[in-house]
């Protein structure tokens, strides 16, 4: 059995040339696990700080006076790696040591173990022998609060193959309706700089409606079937536009405001006119009642909360309960460790509901995440589709597709 022989964190920077931390966990001196944080721009209420008092440097010096607690664990026990590092922060959010350290710690630390075992990390996490490759989820237009003025006031149109057969065939076809949609959208403005927003979608100058048109039609110049082959998607991302004072949703660039009852309304026109297979967090993050009624409404199609859950398994355990969504992201820094994310995946499981597992706006060139995606049997990877950052997640799915040990896509 491997053991811990060093754990060294560093100051580094993100793609959206943000300060972040990457953690080493080196086992038996020899086999080194290395991990650099993401972070969110659209960050939920509840979810775990990045960094005590937002500086990664505090964080850093923490982990440093710390190192030593982890010596001779063995890393593939993940429980001990996280109540460990509990000794050191035992609060709900790491608001302590940032929950920056928590997710590359954890995630390290698993990595050196499937280095010392010569197995891929989503084997180390979950031995079963049917697992499938989620499917591609990606950004193919920003909006919100990852583009600037003038962009859609809904955060992300994503795009989805769910009629791929392989997952080089599923990564293509992205490619192929994020190029489409860049040539069409300079057609249609000659003045559109090829603008992208932070997770690589293109952010033109367009209402919500003309941007979600533009994009369906992309799909349809290539011969593909709405709903059938490809399927676009929505993160609404709602917490964004809600106004806890005046109890309505502010739509300002576009010029209109939603009652929680029109925003309802509003999401279900989207999601019918458009056919979308995925609607992430189309109210906001505590309007769980609100969620119920689109759960109910739409049963085949993935009602996902984001904003909602924040990887959090007691909320999810309360969604559960009121059947507000059908599918749930799971975002490890939203949670802190790995642990804690897989206890949320968990939980999931056992309340029916979907998973995927998502990157965040501001990522590394890390690809760990395609992995976790794997193991915890997530319907989808929502990594975006262009961005060297976002590129790095799924080439590694194909690296994956080399080793035989995974049958086909998931299923929906
Ligand atoms: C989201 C994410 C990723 P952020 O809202 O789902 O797309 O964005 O990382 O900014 O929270
Ligand atoms: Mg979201």
């Amino acid at each position: 059995m491997a053991r811990i022989t060093s754990v060294k964190g560093r100051l580094l920077y993100n793609s959206r040339g943000s300060k972040t931390i990457e953690v080493d966990v080196i086992a038996d001196n020899e086999y080194m696990g290395r991990v650099c944080a993401p972070s969110g721009a659209s960050v939920g209420k509840h979810e775990a700080v990045s960094f005590p008092d937002n500086k990664p440097e505090k964080s850093l010096e923490i982990l440093k006076s710390n190192e030593k607690k982890f010596i001779n664990l063995d890393p593939s026990d993940l429980k001990s790696v996280h109540e460990t590092l509990r000794t050191i922060d035992a609060t709900s959010d790491y608001s302590k040591i940032g929950g920056s350290v928590a997710f590359a710690l954890t995630i390290a630390s698993v990595d050196c173990a499937a280095k010392s075992q010569k197995v891929p990390v989503f084997k180390l996490l979950n031995n079963d022998s049917n697992l499938k490759f989620p499917i591609p989820l990606g950004n193919i237009l920003g909006g919100g609060a990852h583009a600037g003025p003038g962009t859609p006031d809904i955060q992300e149109i994503l795009i989805c193959t769910t009629g791929a057969k392989t997952i080089r065939d599923a990564i293509e076809t992205n490619f192929a309706v994020h190029k489409e949609l860049g040539k069409m959208l300079a057609k249609k403005d000659p003045s559109f700089t090829n603008g992208r927003g932070d997770e690589g979608g293109w952010a033109p100058k367009l209402n919500n409606d003309e941007a979600l048109e533009i994009c369906s039609r992309a799909c349809e110049q290539l011969g593909f079937t709405l709903g059938k082959e490809v399927s676009l998607g929505v993160d609404f991302a709602s917490t964004t536009q809600w106004d806890e004072k005046k109890k309505k949703y502010i739509y300002d660039r576009a010029g209109f405001e939603n009652t929680p009852e029109k925003q309802i309304e509003f999401a279900s026109e989207i999601i019918k006119k458009f056919k979308l297979a995925y609607a992430e967090d189309a109210v906001h993050e505590e309007a769980f009642e609100d969620m119920a009624v689109l759960t109910r409404r739409f049963p085949n199609v993935l009602i996902t909360g984001d904003d909602l859950l924040v990887t959090n398994t007691e909320i999810l355990k309360k969604a559960a309960k009121k059947n507000a969504c059908n599918a749930a992201i799971l975002k490890v820094n939203q949670a802190g460790s790995l642990y804690d994310a897989l206890e949320f995946a968990k939980e999931a499981f056992k309340n029916n509901i979907r998973l995927i597992t998502s990157h965040r706006s501001g990522e590394s060139s890390d690809s760990h995440i395609s992995h976790i995606g794997i193991a915890t049997k997530s319907k989808m990877l929502k990594v975006g589709v262009v961005g060297g950052e976002r590129v790095a997640k799924l080439n590694e799915l194909i690296r994956i597709s080399e080793h035989d040990l995974i049958r086909g896509m998931a299923e929906i």
